[in-house]
C-alpha cells in the first residue's frame, strides 16, 4: 500500500516541492489549507493536482485531529508557520500562536492519533536559522546556543523545543529540521532574495526604476529549496529520531546576492538602481549565518546541490521569464 504524508504549509514554497517529492515517490499525499476560498490553494491545485486538500487551521485543534483522521499519514510534515520575519515584530501574538503554539497542537493531535502506538506516525518539524539570532558561534551546529533575535525566532524555539520534548517524553518519532535560508522561483516576493530577483528582471526589461531595501551587510547561508525538502524527508527515514541542521556551509551577504542577479542581466555596477530606507531595518538583525551541515551529511548522506551562483542564475532567469509574459509579450 502507498505510504501516506500529511503536510501542513502545503501552499508554500516547501510545500509544494515537498509535495513533488513525495508524489514521485508514490506517496499519497495529502494537505491541510487553511481558510476560505485561499488563492494559494488554487495555485496549489493548479501547480501540484495530485494534492488532496484537507480544510484546517494550526490554530483548530479539532480540525488537525479530522485532518489526522482523514489522512490516516504515516508521516507528518510541519511547514506551517507565518514565516515573515519583519511581520513578527508588527504581529507578535499571532505569530506566536502560529509559529509557536501550533506546533504543540501538531504534535497533540498526532499523539492522540497514535492512540499510545508511537510507531504509528512520524513527525517533522520545520525548525530555523533564525533560532540561532545573535550567533554564538560560527558556523552553527545542532549544538549551537540558540539565541533568536525576533518574535518568529522565539516562537520557533518553542516548537523546536517541543517537538524534543514529545520525543522525549513520549517516544514519539519527532525530528526537527534546522533549516537555514532556502530560495527558489517560488519563493514569496517579501523575502529579499525573490523581491530582488524579481526587480532586477523588471528593471531590465524598463518596467521598474529602482528596488528598495533595508539592511545589505545581513549575511545568509542560501541554499535551493528543493534540496532542502529531500532533508526532510530521510529525517523521517532514520530508525531514530533527531535534529538536523540543513545548510550549503556557504555564506554571502545581500550585496553579494545583488552583484550575482544584476550581473546576470549585464548590469556591474546597481548602485543606482538600489537605494536603502530605514523603514526596512529590523528592530534587532540576525548579522550572519552560517550553516554546518556535517551531521547531516554523514547521518542522512545529505548535500545540497544547487550552488549560489546557479539559485541566482535560476530564480532571475524564472522572473525575466515571467515578468516579460506580463509586460512584454
Ligand atoms: P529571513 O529572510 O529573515 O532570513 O528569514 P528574508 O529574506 O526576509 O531576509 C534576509 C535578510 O535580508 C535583509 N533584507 C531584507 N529582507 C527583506 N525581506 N526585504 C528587504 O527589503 C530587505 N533588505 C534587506 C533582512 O534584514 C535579513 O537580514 C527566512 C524566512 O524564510 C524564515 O521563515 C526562515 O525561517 C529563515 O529564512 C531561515
Amino acid at each position: 500500500m502507498a505510504r501516506r504524508a500529511l503536510i501542513t504549509g502545503v501552499t508554500g514554497q516547501d510545500g509544494m516541492y515537498l509535495s513533488e517529492f513525495l508524489l514521485a515517490q508514490g506517496y499519497d499525499v495529502f494537505g491541510l489549507v487553511r481558510g476560505q476560498n485561499n488563492p494559494k490553494a488554487t495555485l496549489l491545485a493548479e501547480e501540484v493536482p495530485d494534492v488532496r486538500q484537507i480544510a484546517g487551521d494550526l490554530m483548530d485543534p479539532s480540525s488537525l485531529q479530522r485532518a489526522l483522521a482523514l489522512a490516516e499519514p504515516d508521516e507528518v510534515y510541519n511547514l506551517g508557520a507565518i514565516s515573515y520575519v519583519a511581520y513578527s515584530w508588527e504581529n507578535p501574538h499571532v505569530t506566536a500562536d502560529v509559529t509557536g503554539k501550533g506546533v504543540l497542537n501538531m504534535l497533540a493531535a498526532c499523539l492522540t492519533y497514535t492512540g499510545g502506538d508511537h510507531s504509528r506516525v512520524r513527525f517533522y518539524q520545520a525548525s530555523s536559522s533564525e533560532m540561532f539570532g545573535k550567533a554564538q558561534e560560527i558556523p552553527q551546529r545542532e549544538s549551537t546556543l540558540l539565541w533568536p533575535r525576533s518574535p518568529y525566532g522565539v516562537s520557533k524555539v518553542f516548537g523546536h523545543y517541543m517537538t524534543i520534548n514529545y520525543r522525549e517524553s513520549y517516544g514519539m518519532h519527532a525530528s526537527s529540521g534546522i533549516l537555514f535560508n532556502h530560495e527558489s522561483p517560488r519563493r514569496g516576493p517579501e523575502f529579499v532574495t525573490r523581491k530582488i530577483t524579481r526587480a532586477v528582471a523588471r528593471i531590465s526589461l524598463g518596467v521598474q526604476s529602482e528596488l528598495t531595501l533595508g539592511n545589505l551587510d545581513a549575511q545568509r547561508d542560501w541554499g535551493y529549496a528543493g534540496d532542502y525538502v529531500e532533508a526532510m524527508w530521510l529525517m523521517l527515514q532514520q530508525p531514530e529520531a533527531d535534529d538536523y541542521v540543513i545548510a550549503t556551509g556557504v555564506s554571502h551577504s545581500v550585496r553579494d546576492f545583488l552583484d550575482a542577479a544584476f550581473a546576470h542581466v549585464g548590469i556591474a555596477d546597481w548602485s543606482r538602481y538600489v537605494r536603502t530606507s530605514p523603514h526596512l531595518m529590523r528592530p534587532a538583525d540576525v548579522d550572519r549565518l552560517l550553516g554546518d551541515a556535517t551531521k547531516a551529511r554523514t547521518h542522512l548522506g545529505w548535500r545540497p546541490r544547487v550552488p549560489f551562483e546557479d539559485l541566482v542564475r535560476m530564480m532571475v532567469e524564472h522572473d525575466l521569464k515571467e515578468q516579460w509574459t506580463l509586460h512584454v509579450r
